[in-house]
């Protein structure tokens, strides 16, 4: 019995004729339905051949590719575990991931071959692969000496999949563990609840997605991956996100998913107009709070309203918009621009004070969920996976919302300490650590400001230890070597003190105040 493993379902839905185009390249190059499943079966074929214990992880440091669409494919396959890794990440973040995961196999680029596999071989890693972003590397070398044919491993339900790894507000990051049940779950909702459908479209075949997002993370690996592939309908697979070409492919595609800074981008576009979505059929927006700007502005450019919706790592999708009306759900088919729309069939969603009790209508508190999307636990972490559930079995978001008498649900903010940046988490702790570490530093505080690109970015506030003199510019080149890009403040200040609360708690709140015009437009 094989149909617990997400693979075997979303294999299911491949189309009956294999010759069609499954994921068409921004070069030009197709990629079949065939294609599709023989490479997974050649790969995971590869991973069986090694021997590797029940429950291997296999972690990956790619660019994206179709080939590393497979990789994640043929990881399902074989029955092990995902974990991918932003290609920001650098050596001492991929180290700790490493050491922590302990993956059997590691797969990443050429040129980041050296150091990954010395970090992978010290942690006991055996097997150290790479892939590049032109069809080559080990991966595929080893691959092509193995069968296209291939059993796919049967799993359960509560199998593990996938570890993601998200940056926790205290400490080290936790690596969220999901399961083939949770993947499932989510998918046949989604594909329920936005309506995908395998007829009409632009060739006949029904819906077709453009693919824009990296895929490392939820949204691009799971929302957009499985959401196409469990409709067998074809990707148009954009290696990095360019307005100018998401926009051209539009006369081809029927939907399309990014996070808000996406959108932005593509209102710069004078190329953005009704004339070019005239094929498409929904925008879906997710990640990131989505301005009421953009949303209106879309709107007035496109004829199209995006509809959005709230997930995360360790739940993948949570609430949506509606699509449309649907009488099994609600009545309602209104996408109301500044919600996150209604919890999920199947996903309970409750907004809780701090005295634990069920807030009214319209009050805001601590959003807490349970469904068959939420994860197993944070790998090898019991006590942190108990601090967030409830003793009912709630995950604790660290979103704070509200539930209106409709039901739709607002997201207003987070109990959490993060930056949410073009869509991607910044934890302002490990930002901070690094900082204090540097010499010369007595402390920091890095809060979010607005930006008009990535929604909201870092800002660095610094003060010098007594008779030291620090460089705020000097501190974030110097912290450019040892984070993901995306992490570092877009500005650094050095000031005397920073502010504090009688309690002596720094007020991040006065220092966002102090700078919220800093990148004004
Ligand atoms: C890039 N840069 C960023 C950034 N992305 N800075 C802040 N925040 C970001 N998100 C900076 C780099 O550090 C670099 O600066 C410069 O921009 C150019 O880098 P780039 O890589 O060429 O940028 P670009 O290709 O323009 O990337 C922007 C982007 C990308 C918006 C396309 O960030 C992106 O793909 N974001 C999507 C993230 C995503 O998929 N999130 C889903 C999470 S899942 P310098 O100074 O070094 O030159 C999730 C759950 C859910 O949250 O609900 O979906
Ligand atoms: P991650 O840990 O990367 O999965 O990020 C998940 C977080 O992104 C959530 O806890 C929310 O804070 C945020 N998020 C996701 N979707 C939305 C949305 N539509 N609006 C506001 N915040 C969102």
């Amino acid at each position: 019995m094989t149909s617990n493993n997400l693979f075997s379902a979303l294999r299911a839905a491949f189309p009956a004729d294999m010759t069609r185009t499954a994921v068409e390249t921004d070069e030009g190059l197709c990629y079949s339905w065939q294609d599709l499943d023989r490479a997974t079966a050649m790969m995971a074929n590869l991973f069986q051949s090694l021997g590797l214990p029940d429950g291997s992880r296999i972690a990956v440091q790619v660019e994206k590719s179709v080939e590393a669409l497979m990789l994640y494919l043929a990881t399902l396959r074989a029955g092990y575990v995902f974990l991918p890794l932003n290609t920001a990440y650098q050596s001492a973040e991929i180290a700790y991931f490493i050491e922590n995961a302990e993956p059997a196999v590691v797969v990443c680029g050429r040129a980041q071959f050296g150091w990954v596999s010395k970090i992978a071989f010290k942690a006991g890693t055996q097997h150290v692969f790479t892939l590049n972003d032109d069809r080559t590397g080990s991966l595929l070398e080893r691959a092509a000496h193995h069968s296209d044919r291939h059993q796919v491993v049967p799993r359960k339900a509560d199998d593990l999949a996938a570890i993601l790894y998200t940056s926790g507000t205290t400490g080290r990051s936790k690596g969220a563990m999901l399961t083939h049940g949770n993947m499932l779950s989510n998918a046949l909702t989604l594909k329920d609840y936005w309506g995908w459908t395998t007829k009409g479209g632009p060739e006949g075949h029904g819906d077709v997605l453009i693919h824009a997002l990296p895929i490392f993370h939820v949204h691009g690996l799971f929302v957009a991956i499985h959401g196409a592939l469990i409709n067998g309908s074809k990707m148009i697979w954009l290696s990095k996100f360019d307005p100018k070409r998401a926009i051209a492919r539009m006369r081809e595609a029927t939907v399309f998913m990014g996070v808000p800074t996406l959108y932005v981008r593509m209102l710069a576009e004078p190329a953005l107009n009704r004339a070019a979505v005239q094929s498409m059929r929904l925008f879906i927006a997710g990640s990131a709070p989505l301005l009421i700007e953009t949303f209106n502005e879309w709107q007035t450019r496109t004829g199209h309203t995006i509809l959005e919706r709230y997930g995360m790592s360790e739940t993948a999708m949570l609430t949506s918009n509606p699509y449309a009306a649907d009488p099994r759900y609600r009545h309602q088919s209104e996408r109301r621009g500044g919600t996150v729309g209604f919890p999920l069939p199947g996903v309970q969603l409750r907004v809780r004070g701090d005295d634990a009790k069920d807030l009214p209508v319209n009050e805001i508190g601590g959003i807490e969920v349970k469904g068959p999307n939420v994860f197993k636990g944070y790998w090898r972490m019991p006590e942190k996976t108990a601090e967030e559930f409830t003793a009912d079995g709630f995950f604790k978001t660290g979103d704070v919302g509200k539930i209106d008498e409709k039901g739709y649900v607002t997201i207003v903010g987070r109990s959490k300490d993060l930056i949410i940046s073009g869509g991607y988490n910044v934890y302002p702790a490990e930002i901070e650590g690094y900082i204090n570490d540097m010499p010369g530093v007595a402390e920091s505080a890095v809060v979010g400001v607005p930006h008009p690109d990535f929604g909201e970015v870092g800002v660095a506030v610094i003060t010098a230890k007594p008779g030291a003199s620090v460089n705020a510019e000097a501190i974030l080149a110097e912290l450019k070597a040892k984070l993901a890009n995306f992490k570092i403040p877009k500005k650094g200040f050095v000031v005397a003190e920073l502010p504090r609360n009688t309690m002596g708690k720094v007020q991040k709140n006065l220092l966002r105040e102090q700078h919220k015009s800093l990148f004004a437009n």
